[in-house]
């Protein structure tokens, strides 16, 4: 069988690419260790509130100094709590639920980006070592005032 001589590179070049793809992959997950994150991983039940910490609220509670856990709600079409204050330094674990559809949070100029889906609470950790104003938004589209979904965590020097 005939085949053009142009075809044919073009056929070894692309060949070459999966291989080089796969050799990429096979580095990325093996010798440095990266890896996708899983459901299990980032979802687990609400179960830490108590006491005076009512899931069904949003709330921050301080557990040691510079730790901080917060319960947030999502839903059409805000968060709760809508703003965090904490001090520079702090590191902050969020337990993020959706009360109706699935929502999305970015805090911007960190780190933290994920889904929440209805039924399941996300786990995010993250540490604000600068002082500052970060907005966080919801970034999956939830309807007609999605847009109007945000807050902030005020970060104090
Ligand atoms: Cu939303």
């Amino acid at each position: 069988m005939h085949i053009d001589r142009y075809e044919r590179n073009w056929i070894r070049f692309a060949g070459g690419l999966l291989v080089v793809f796969a050799a990429a992959l096979t580095v990325a997950a093996v010798f440095l260790g990266v890896r996708l994150p899983g459901i299990a991983e980032q979802t687990i039940p609400i179960a830490q509130a108590g006491g005076e910490y009512d899931i069904n609220k949003g709330w921050i509670r301080e557990l040691a100094p510079r730790r901080y856990e917060v319960n947030m709600r999502a839903r059409v079409w805000s968060f709760e709590p809508r703003e965090i204050r904490i001090p520079a330094g702090s590191t902050v674990t969020f337990y993020i639920h959706s009360d109706d559809i699935t929502h999305g949070i970015k805090i911007q100029n960190t780190t933290v980006s994920t889904m929440i889906f209805p039924g399941h609470v996300a786990k995010v950790t993250y540490t604000f070592d600068k002082p500052g104003e970060y907005v966080f938004v919801c970034h999956e589209y939830c309807g007609a005032g999605h847009h109007f979904m945000s807050g902030r965590v005020i970060v104090e020097e």
